[in-house]
């Protein structure tokens, strides 16, 4: 089956890639950023999401079966340059259901996540809850959620889409209020130290990337007849900061792990739910994550060793 991924040149990008090679598909992927080096899909173009043009007429020319829109902005660069996060999230997702619709696309794969919920929410917080959002990323991310359900009542579109909680890989993210959790893996073990911008007591769902990316693929998978709603909630583990720091330090010896809170991002941290309720999707498609906080550390920290020896990525200085 033909696949287009937008937004590849992020953290999803690249493992989402592999995993539908995996799987048998013919892969293209798009970035409005160069090509990364790990990217294996079969072609790659340059696309702005926010040109509405150019999404239609490449999906014209590509006639992809299936759409996972990735391209965003993450919440804390989003409250740096919050006009062009609504532009980039909200008109490109906008953009992108309207070419779904042109050229005929069967289905589009919507990567929301927890920052649709605000302060407020009950713990753990279930898929039908207030959405009062205090950052632009989330707002955006609420907007594409109703868009995508007013595209699967008016037109029948098959919408679906999971709320990521923060992601954990070795694959470095770009702009995230939950990169403290990353960060502590990747510079603990790249440089021995890292301190985070959150209180040793900030506690978000977090999810590590194999079972995200399953997720995201099981959905698509799904009979549509079993499912119930187009956007599902879906948990992993939610441990305090601390934690994970007392983890981290017990898979590499000697490693600095220290707090100092940024009171913008611990604001944004503050206002997601502290655990995420994914009773629906447990029902409806089998849900069910394979890594808990400590087999995570055990899996992924050789993978960061790996890839530094390797010298495949390097983290840039002073990235969040
Ligand atoms: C972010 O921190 O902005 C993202 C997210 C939780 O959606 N990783």
């Amino acid at each position: 089956m033909k696949v287009l991924i937008t937004g590849a040149g992020g953290q999803i990008g690249c493992d989402l890639a592999h995993m539908l090679k995996e799987r048998g598909h013919y892969v293209i992927a798009t970035d409005i950023a160069s090509r990364p080096l790990a990217m294996c899909a079969d072609q790659w173009h340059h696309l702005d999401v926010s040109d509405k043009n150019s999404v239609i007429s490449l999906f014209r020319q590509d006639e992809p079966e299936v759409v996972y829109h990735l391209a965003a902005i993450l919440s804390a660069r989003g409250e740096e340059i919050p006009q062009q996060t609504y532009k980039v999230n909200e008109i490109g997702t906008f953009n992108v259901l309207e070419a779904c619709r042109e050229a005929h696309v069967r289905q589009l794969m919507y990567c929301s996540s927890i920052a649709v919920f605000g302060p407020g929410t009950p713990d753990p917080t279930p898929d039908d809850c207030f959405l009062q959002p205090t950052t632009m990323y989330g707002v955006t991310k609420v907007g594409g959620e109703l868009l995508g359900n007013y595209y699967h009542s008016r037109w029948g579109f098959d919408f679906r889409g999971v709320r990521f909680p923060g992601l954990i890989s070795a694959t470095l993210p770009g702009g995230g209020t939950s990169d403290y959790a990353l960060f502590m893996y990747v510079n603990g073990v790249r440089i021995g130290a890292y301190e985070s911008f959150c209180r040793p007591d900030t506690r978000i769902p977090l999810m590590y990337m194999p079972d995200a990316l399953r997720a995201i693929v099981e959905l698509s998978e799904a009979p549509r007849d079993r499912l119930g709603r187009c956007v599902y909630n879906i948990a992993a583990f939610s441990p305090p900061a601390q934690e994970i720091a007392d983890v981290v330090a017990k898979h590499v010896p000697g490693v600095k792990l220290s707090f100092r809170p940024d009171p913008g991002r611990q604001a944004i941290l503050d206002s997601w739910p502290n655990a995420l309720d994914d009773t629906c999707a447990r029902e409806d498609w089998g849900w069910s994550p394979n890594f808990d906080l400590e087999a995570m550390s055990a899996d992924l920290i050789p993978k960061i060793r790996d890839l530094l020896d390797d010298h495949i990525q390097t983290p840039p200085p002073g990235r969040f």
